[in-house]
């Protein structure tokens, strides 16, 4: 007899392809029906069987508090009862901009749009409008959301430009985009040597978290900065993942680099659909209606969204918030990482700030290449199995996770005892 969960799935397949309206969410890579949730309440989410499951997914990042935080909950309540959308300036897209650009020093001005895609799609627009210039590049095993300019593979050889990632991206697109090796500074310095004077744009996630996590050497984003300060090309950070998950100034605080332009979204939303991207005044200035680069968005900025979004902000600026979530997802790390010793299993983890990634190998890698030889079905075993003991991971080796600060360290603890027993019966 199915389940709950899996007549919903069944149902879902009729009218939405794949049955999800996000890929990862189907479950392909991992295997079996997808939880469909009724609930979140701080660390915990159900499901339509009931069964109840640590969350360290948190919507793929913005539920850093954790879910139905009663102050969050609140302001979208209030705010949605002035009112859902207005199309026209609220002032609390104006709080919310000079938020941001209060709490990140390479902000002096910023445009919201309703996800991370549009952020990242807008700022690339944005970057080759200010140059002038086509050629844009980005990292293997890094995803920038899902625009066409970075649906891009490699090209065949080490310095050509990429081909197609996706079906009905043009070829003719796809072309300007040139796709590296993640942390090969060599290769990055050969691609400035070759085509320098045409690339209007390198995006880079600074903390990978699309590749499973993979992070980055001091020397590979310091010699992007360079790369581009001396190239007159423009650094993009994509901070859609990393922005307030890693620090209270993203990544780029956390490594002392300043980019030219940020794009940001899941936490500024708090659950909510809000992006963002901005940077440099001369560079934001080239925007529509200031300048001749069009962007756009019916409900870019809603109040709704920005309610969540600004309430979740204002709470995680609360003294020793990231110390404490940076310390529990260690302790998670760590704890996992000695559990699989314990019993033998090849195993390694890691984190910075909130956000962690497991690898069924015996080191963390950091590169693609290395990421590959993780051992996925390991995994798959692994998501499973903890899956069932009521702890939900993301359901894909190659994601990383997220603690949030409602998750307490009997919650971590608890999480840690249950792969103990998962790696001890492996
Ligand atoms: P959205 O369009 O999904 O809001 O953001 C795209 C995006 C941009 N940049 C980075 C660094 C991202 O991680 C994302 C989206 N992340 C995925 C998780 N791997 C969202 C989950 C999904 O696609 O359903």
């Amino acid at each position: 007899m199915s389940n709950r969960n899996e007549q919903l799935f069944e149902r879902a397949q009729r009218h939405i392809p794949g049955g999800v309206n996000s890929p990862v969410r189907a479950f392909r890579s991992v295997g079996g029906a997808p939880r469909f949730f009724v609930e979140g309440r701080g660390p915990r989410v159900t499901d339509a069987d009931g069964r109840s499951y640590l969350d360290y997914v948190g919507s793929w990042g913005p539920l850093i508090l954790g879910h139905a935080h009663p102050e969050v909950v609140r302001a979208v309540q209030e705010t949605a009862a002035r009112g859902l959308s207005f199309g026209a300036p609220t002032e609390i897209e104006v709080d919310m901009a000079d938020l941001l650009c209060e709490l990140l020093p390479s902000l002096d001005m910023v445009r919201l749009v309703s996800s991370g895609t549009e952020a990242t799609m807008s700022a690339i627009r944005l970057a080759r409008g200010y140059t002038g210039r086509d050629a844009l590049i980005k990292f293997e095993g890094c995803y920038h959301g899902h625009s066409d300019s970075l649906l891009v593979k490699a090209g065949s050889g080490m310095l050509t430009f990429g081909n197609p990632d996706s079906g009905g991206v043009p070829a003719d697109l796809a072309q300007h985009t040139l796709v590296l090796a993640y942390n090969d500074v060599a290769q990055l310095e050969a691609a400035f040597a070759e085509h320098g004077e045409r690339i209007a744009a390198v995006i880079v996630e600074p903390v990978v978290g699309n590749m499973n996590l993979v992070a980055p050497t001091a020397e590979f984003l310091k010699a992007m900065r360079d790369l581009c300060t001396r190239n007159g090309s423009v650094l993009i950070f994509d901070e859609v993942m990393t922005g307030f998950r890693v620090g209270p100034q993203c990544a780029q605080g956390h490594y002392g680099i300043t980019p030219d332009l940020t794009t940001l979204g899941k936490v500024i939303g708090g659950g909510m659909p809000v992006g963002a991207f901005g940077g440099k005044r001369e560079i934001m200035e080239k925007i529509a209606p200031l300048g001749p680069v069009y962007q756009a968005g019916t409900l870019s900025g809603n109040p709704v969204a920005v309610a969540a979004g600004l309430a979740t902000l204002r709470l995680v600026q609360q003294p020793g918030f990231y110390a404490d979530l940076t310390r529990k997802t260690k302790a998670l790390c760590d704890g996992l990482t000695a559990a699989a010793a314990r019993h033998g299993v090849a195993f390694s983890a890691q984190s910075v700030g909130g956000m962690f990634g497991l690898y069924f190998r015996a080191a963390c890698p950091t590169s693609y290449a290395e990421v590959m030889t993780c051992d996925k079905d390991a995994f798959n075993r692994f998501f499973h199995a903890m899956l069932d003991a009521g702890h939900y991971f993301a359901p894909s080796a190659f994601e990383a996770g997220f603690v949030s600060a409602a998750h307490t360290d009997a919650d971590i603890a608890a999480t840690v005892a249950a792969a103990e027993a998962v790696f001890k019966a492996w």
